[in-house]
Order: structure tokens, then sequence, then C-alpha cells
């Protein structure tokens, strides 16, 4: 048995390359439509825990695959589009939303990642605000001359509603400020109390009109009124924690700017305290966790964040969320329930995955039939390295089990109870042959998985590689989904992507075959085919993701498109490197972000017979387009290939990258003929001595921050 959730029953720790990245392919579709009923609609179709879960589980896969990432990753949109309706304002700066922490280990690493990007040592000061997150939803309010002139929900960060109006019917929010900075953008969350919440659907019970599921979607359903005389009659409140365009500081600190907000006259959290490390953050977080039932409105988590406002400037942002916050969510639930059956999916590399059949038993709020059971060692009791878990307790089928969903949306098969395993309940014995084809079933020395052999004459690996070829952030064939491919797949139709474009010849005269399927008319053949047609030219970092060769993911695809630029420059490179040495293996490996793992896989992929004339057939029908550099014009070292060597004193090396990355330049580890500006600090060695062989500029790291204007 395989399916599109290939994966999406192990923990990102189990997943393979190719499990996580049809993981992240469905995390996108799911949090997509999530995002739209919670935003724009306030209708929630998941739990808000699970939201989260799901997201928690997105980010996991990308921090274990960084080169998986989408081009659509939910972790690059905050919200969702506006809903129509308001007007629209976009954000003189965007509004952004947090990373989320789940663990005590979470907050230890935060606090090493901060101190590692800043290059603060272990016993250096570094202060942090803490306060509880407000489960409600962002607002920015605008004030010029000290008058509320606009205020915005968040929207997708960017774009957000204008809903001015209603924001000030809110009695938290004030309509002038008395000392305010001539521009003043205060950001917050409007919430709604339990005890308003529990008055508001009484009253509209009453009168027979829709209730609310919780506070959030009833602070959400009340502001988003197109009429404000509605939100004026709702109790809305408005905690204020942070701030867009200011024309001038508020403070130096976290601390001290809310305190100025305070000052100005906006409610501010009482429980919003300055922490000198992780362990004052945990000890914070226990207190408003035990706190957490009396406040009277929901929080979901605590939220930490750099104190010192200089720090959080050269911190800076990954794509949505800030590098100086981190929101700590509180734990999702336990249950305990029946495992009915242990059944095994079988992946796109051919990976076979353990699933627990479950009956059904409500986790957290959502109804959980199925669990991870992760690996063969897992289920026997053991790690990957041979050490004993769950007190070597194995799992079995019969067995009373304990799910929880934590910061992954699968659920996971926690612990088993002993005292509750029915008799004769039998040792589960992994299989060693592939349930979907036959063949067997290979656990290669230090890899946790076992793997299938069958390759391609393996249904389950055939079909798998066809809907990622198919999906969403490779062709994105419309009208041509998973379930499609299986079925062509299942009736001989096309076996491998060159066929999907043959399609038409071989079918198009006859449309019958096609037209008289279940499901098929002659409009949606027609479609299907035009679909086809527009995919037929292709932007070449589409091209090389939509292969799923093993380790390289989207982002790399399409680093490395924007490296080669054009197709048959590539091609040709790859043939060059396939003894795996000289200046076409030594031009791969240089380019950063390319490790010599994927390097591998990928010139393997191309020097494979098999696979190569594959992809030739493939590529004859396409058009494939050269992949161009990012727009960063006007920026000094766009396009410049910068290496750094020795010691940076104003940035760590990690600063100094993300930054010149940011302005267009390609950062490489080594120097070669093709490095354009070497960035020296001292103690620079050999680098320097060969950019000085080959004559490439030179600078130090003072004169590196004057070009790029930052001196
Ligand atoms: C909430 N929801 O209570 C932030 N938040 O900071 C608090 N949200 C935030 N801070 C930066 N307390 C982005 C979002």
């Amino acid at each position: 048995m395989s399916d599109t959730t290939e994966g999406a029953d192990l923990g990102v720790e189990e997943l393979t390359e190719a499990q996580a990245r049809a993981e992240l392919a469905r995390l996108a579709q799911v949090l997509g439509t999530a995002n739209t009923a919670y935003h724009t609609d306030d209708a929630p179709e998941i739990s808000d825990a699970e939201y989260d879960a799901l997201k928690a589980r997105n980010a996991g896969i990308e921090a274990r695959f960084p080169d998986l990432k989408r081009a659509d990753s939910p972790s690059d949109q905050v919200g969702a589009t506006p809903a129509e309706g308001f007007a629209k304002v976009r954000h003189s700066i965007r509004m952004l939303s947090l990373g989320n922490a789940f663990e005590d280990a979470d907050i230890t690493e935060f606090d090493t990642r901060i101190r590692r990007y800043l290059g603060l040592g272990e016993d250096a000061p570094l202060a942090y605000t803490s306060e509880p997150k407000i489960d409600g939803l962002s607002l920015s309010l605008r004030y010029e001359g000290g008058e509320l002139v606009q205020a915005a929900t968040r929207g997708d960060g960017e774009v957000g509603e204008n809903v001015t109006a209603n924001a000030r019917t809110i009695a938290d929010i004030p309509e002038r400020l008395e000392d305010a900075p001539a521009v003043l953008e205060v950001r917050g969350e409007v919430y709604m109390s339990h005890e308003d919440f529990d008055a508001l659907n009484a009253r509209q019970a009453a009168r027979g009109a829709k209730t609310f599921a919780n506070p959030r979607n009833g602070a959400a359903g009340s502001l988003r009124q197109l009429d404000s005389t509605i939100t004026a009659a709702r109790p809305l409140r408005f905690f204020a924690y942070g701030w867009g365009e200011v024309s001038a500081p508020l403070s130096d600190t976290q601390m001290g700017a809310v305190e100025r907000l305070a000052s100005l006259g906006f409610s501010t959290n009482p429980l919003t305290r300055l922490c000198d490390g992780p362990a004052a953050l945990l000890a914070h977080y226990a207190e408003i966790e035990q706190a957490r039932a009396t406040l009277g409105y929901d929080i979901d988590g605590v939220v930490y964040k750099v104190d010192d406002l200089a720090l959080q400037a050269r911190l800076g942002f990954r794509s949505t969320t800030p590098r100086w916050a981190i929101a700590h969510k509180f734990p999702a639930e336990l249950a305990w329930t029946r495992l009915e059956a242990i059944d095994i999916q079988v992946g796109r590399t051919g990976a076979l995955s353990p699933v627990a059949r479950l009956t059904p038993v409500t986790v957290g709020g959502v109804v959980v039939s199925n669990a991870t059971l992760h690996n063969e060692d897992y289920i026997a009791g053991r790690d990957s390295k041979g050490g004993v878990i769950r007190d070597g307790k194995d799992i079995r089928v019969g067995d009373w089990v304990q799910v929880y969903r934590a910061g992954d949306v699968i659920p996971k098969v926690a612990d088993v109870d002993l005292s509750k395993r029915p008799e004769g309940a039998e040792v589960y014995v992994f299989p060693t042959t592939c349930p979907e084809c036959g063949s067997e079933a290979v656990r290669e020395e230090g890899d946790a998985v076992r793997r299938c052999m069958g390759g391609l004459v393996c249904p389950a690996q055939a079909v798998e590689k066809l809907k990622h070829f198919v999906s969403r952030a490779a062709f994105d064939i419309e009208g041509l989904g998973a379930k499609q491919v299986e079925q062509f797949y299942r009736d001989g139709w096309i076996a491998e992507p060159g066929d999907i474009f043959t399609l038409q010849e071989r079918f198009g005269s006859g449309l019958q075959q096609l037209k008289n399927r279940e499901g098929w008319g002659e409009k949606s053949a027609n479609n299907l085919f035009d679909a086809i047609e527009e995919k037929r030219k292709i932007p070449f970092g589409r091209l090389l993701f939509a292969l799923g060769i093993r380790h390289v993911g989207e982002q790399a695809s399409n680093l490395i498109a924007r490296n080669y630029g054009r197709w048959e420059e590539f091609t040709a490179a790859m043939d060059g490197a396939a003894g795996f040495e000289g200046p076409d293996w030594e031009r791969l490996l240089g380019i950063d972000g390319v490790g010599e793992v994927l390097a591998r896989s990928l010139v393997g992929a191309f020097a494979e017979d098999n696979e190569r004339t594959s992809i030739d057939r493939l590529v004859k029908h396409l058009t494939v387009e050269a992949a161009a550099a990012p727009d960063t014009s006007g920026s000094p070292v766009a396009g410049k290939t910068v290496v750094f060597t020795g010691t940076l004193e104003k940035m760590t090396r990690a600063e100094a990258k993300a930054r010149a990355e940011a302005l267009g330049a390609k950062v490489s580890g080594s120097v070669s003929a093709r490095t354009d500006l070497l960035v020296a600090g001292p103690g620079a060695g050999s680098k320097a001595k060969k950019a000085t062989e080959l004559g490439i500029e030179t600078v130090d790291e003072d004169e590196w921050l004057a070009l790029i204007g930052d001196a």
C-alpha cells in the first residue's frame, strides 16, 4: 500500500529524503487550505494545536532537509491572503509570525543559536523578555501625529485588511496618544476574554445566530465585520507587545519599549518579565503554565524575545520569522488506545514504513486512528543505535498503546502498557520482502530504514516517483494529481515521466479510452492535454527537482539551476563529473549549499544508464527555461562570488553569509578562478595566498562593510 501521504505517519527523524519531500508537498497543501479557512473565512477546519503541529512538522522537516524547502513553503507564509470585502493595506514593515518551540531543549538551542550567530560566548550576558502568547489575532495600529489613522490585520504579513473603523470601537485602543513619535505603528493582539466570549455566545444562541467555537474565532469574527456597529457591540480587548514603523525609537530594549507603550496608554501583559537566560525563561514558562487556567483569556504558549534592540536588529529575520524571538508552545495531549494492526507503507525510495492502525481515540481535540511506529527497531524497543527505549518493551498487535501529538502533527505511539497485553500477542516480525512487489527489502549498515530493492519494478516506487513528478513544486500539471497518476500507471498508460508528454499522441485521436473512464469526459480529457501542453516549457530548477533525485530538494535544484544557467551546460557538466573528480566535479562541490552527499547522488543519477535514458527521453519533449539570478539590482555585490576567510570581528560567518546572500552574492567556501572577492580577516591563510596568486581582489572586514554600505 502506498499513497500520497507517504511518510505522513512518520516522525521527522524517521523520514527518508523522498518521504520528506512528499511530506513537505502535502503539508504545503494542507496548511494552505487550513490558512484560508482560518484567516480568510474565520472557520477553522482543524484545531489550533493541529495547525501548530503541522507547521512545526513542516519546519522540522525543513530543518533536517534544508535543500527540500519549497518555494511555496508554509514557513514563508504568514496567515493567508486577505478576504474580499475590506480595503487592502500594505504594511510599511512586514508583520511577522513566530517560530515555534515545544521542548525545553528547543529553548536552550534557541539561546545557543543566537549566541553563535552573534559570536557571543557562553558566559556573555544575554537577556530576554518572556510574556504570554495571546491566542487572538494580530493587529497593527498606525498613529500619525498621535492620531490613530489606520488599523490593519496581519493578512499575509505584507498586505492586511483595513479594519480602522472597527478598531476604533475597541476600548483598549486609544484614539489619540500624548508624546508619541510622529509616526508610530503599535502591534499587538486583539482577543476576547472567556467571560465575554461565553456571554457573546449565549446572546448569539438566544438570537438563533452563529456561535463561535472559541474566543479566538469570536475575536476574529467580531473584528472582521464589515459593519463596525457590530464590532462595537462585541467585547474585544487589545494587548500591545510590539511595533512596526516608528519615526523615533521607543527604547533601546524590548522591555523598555513595552513599558513605553504602557505609558502611552496601551494595555500590556502584566506577566511580561525580563529573564537572564534559558533557565529563567523555563521557570517563567512554568509559572505562566500554572497561571494559564486563571488568566481569563486564552494563551497558547510563552514568547521569548532578545531584550537588546541593537542585537535584535543584528539578528534580523529568516523568511517570515525573527531570529530574535520564539514562541514556546504548550504541549499537546496524550491518549491510550488499542493497536489493531501494523501496516507497511512503501515510499518513493523504497523505504518500508510501519504504520499503527488504532482504535480511533481523541487526542487534543482530534480523532486519531493512525500513528507512526517509525521503523523496525522502534517496534522492537530499540533506538537506531541499538540502545534500549521504552525500557526495552516491544510493541505487538493487540497492545494497549499511548498515542501523543506534540510538535509533530503525525501522532506517535510512545508507550505500551504490558499489563493489558492480550494473551498470545505475538512479537511483530518486520517484513524482509516488499509487501508491494515481493522484492527483497534490505537494511543497509547504519540505515534505520529497510528498503525495497525493486527500483522501478516496484509499482509503489514507480508510482511515488510519478506522483512527485506531477506534484505542486514540480510539474504541477492541473488535472493530473496523485489519484490520476495511480490510475494511469495501473492502466499501463504511463510508466515514467516522459510518457506523460506522449499521452495525447497515443490517445489523442481516439480520446475514447480516456473519456470512457470513470470521472473523465471529453472536456476534462482536453483540459488535461492542454495542461500537459502548458508544462512542456519548464524552468530548469523545477525540472531538476521533479526528477526526484535523492538529496536534491527544491532549494538545491534552484541553486544548481542558477549556478549552471542552462540545462545543456548542466548535463554536460554532469557528464564531465561522472568520475567524481576533475574541474566539473570541483565546480559542483564549490557551490555553497552543495555538499558531497548531494553531489554524489546527483552525479550518480545522471551517470546511471536507466535513469539517464529516462531523463533524456523526458527532456526531448520539453523546452527547459534557463535560470536567472535573483533581482538584486543596485546591490554592489549582486552576482559576485564571495569567499570569507580568517576571523571576522564584527559579525559571525553565518551573519556575514546571510547578509551577502541577501545582497545577491554567491558565497563559496573555496577560492577558485571563479571567485570575485575574498574577504579576509586576521589569520587568513591558504585561501588568501591562493587569491593573491589568482589575482583576486581581497578586502578586509571593514572594507567589505563599507562596500555593502554598512560600515
Ligand atoms: C502574542 N501573540 O502574544 C508576538 N505575541 O512578536 C507576542 N506575538 C510577536 N509577541 C513578534 N506576545 C511577532 C509576534
